[in-house]
């Protein structure tokens, strides 16, 4: 049974160049997912899939713009650009991926009424994706965390695992950040290294 497993956070042409919640240099943790897979027995993705109707998006909330931050049902909610709607090519994965070596996706963001950061769980922590449970089933211990966007959905994932028990490494090249304020990627790579994530990047593993 494999013990490792790789999660590609988000690798989503909405959050790439020329998408709606674009990434700077977002394209450039392709190639670098590219290269790691094959040195993984087991792949999984996360996809952000939204119905068009959810609560994180600026546009469902009469007189408030994208970026501003609101209560949503209990939670504090920074209010996006609509994106990653399920069905349209923005919620699809790059198509420079290599699809073939993702042995499963897991959806997450489809509960119009919270956000889901974390592949693992909810922001409200109140349902799993159904990742943990499954990485368990397979025999998983550790996990390798990389994606979009490091500020956001790589880092509470990659703190989620921490939290269910996962040994868990960033590789930090494969990540690229939103940076609403500048420094929030780095601020987020520090909150990950607290919380007993290995930072590294792709090279040190051999790839
Ligand atoms: C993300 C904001 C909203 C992410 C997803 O993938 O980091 N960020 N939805
Ligand atoms: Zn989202």
């Amino acid at each position: 049974m494999p013990n490792r497993a790789l999660i590609l956070v988000d690798l989503q042409n909405d959050f790439c160049p020329g998408g709606a919640l674009a990434v700077a240099r977002g394209d450039e943790t392709i190639e670098v997912a590219n290269r790691l897979m094959p040195h993984f027995d087991l792949v999984v993705a996360t996809q952000d899939f939204h119905p068009r109707d959810h609560g994180s998006f600026a546009a469902n909330h009469p007189g408030k713009q994208p970026y501003d931050v609101i209560d949503l049902h209990g939670l504090p909610q920074v209010l996006w650009p609509v994106h990653c709607v399920q069905g349209t090519p923005g919620a699809d994965f790059h198509p420079g991926l290599v699809r073939a070596r993702i042995d499963r996706v897991f959806t997450k963001g489809t509960d119009p009424t919270v956000d889901s950061y974390s592949g693992f769980h909810d922001n409200g922590r109140r349902k799993s994706t159904g990742l943990g449970e499954w990485l368990r089933g397979q025999g998983v211990d550790t996990v390798y965390v990389m994606g979009l966007a490091t500020d956001y959905c790589v880092k509470f994932t990659a703190l989620d695992a921490r939290t269910d028990g996962f040994a868990a490494y960033l590789v930090e090249d494969g990540c690229r950040g939103v940076e609403l304020k500048p420094g929030d990627s780095e601020r987020a790579v520090e909150e990950m290294r607290a919380a007993g994530v290995v930072v590294l990047d792709a090279g040190s593993i051999g790839a």
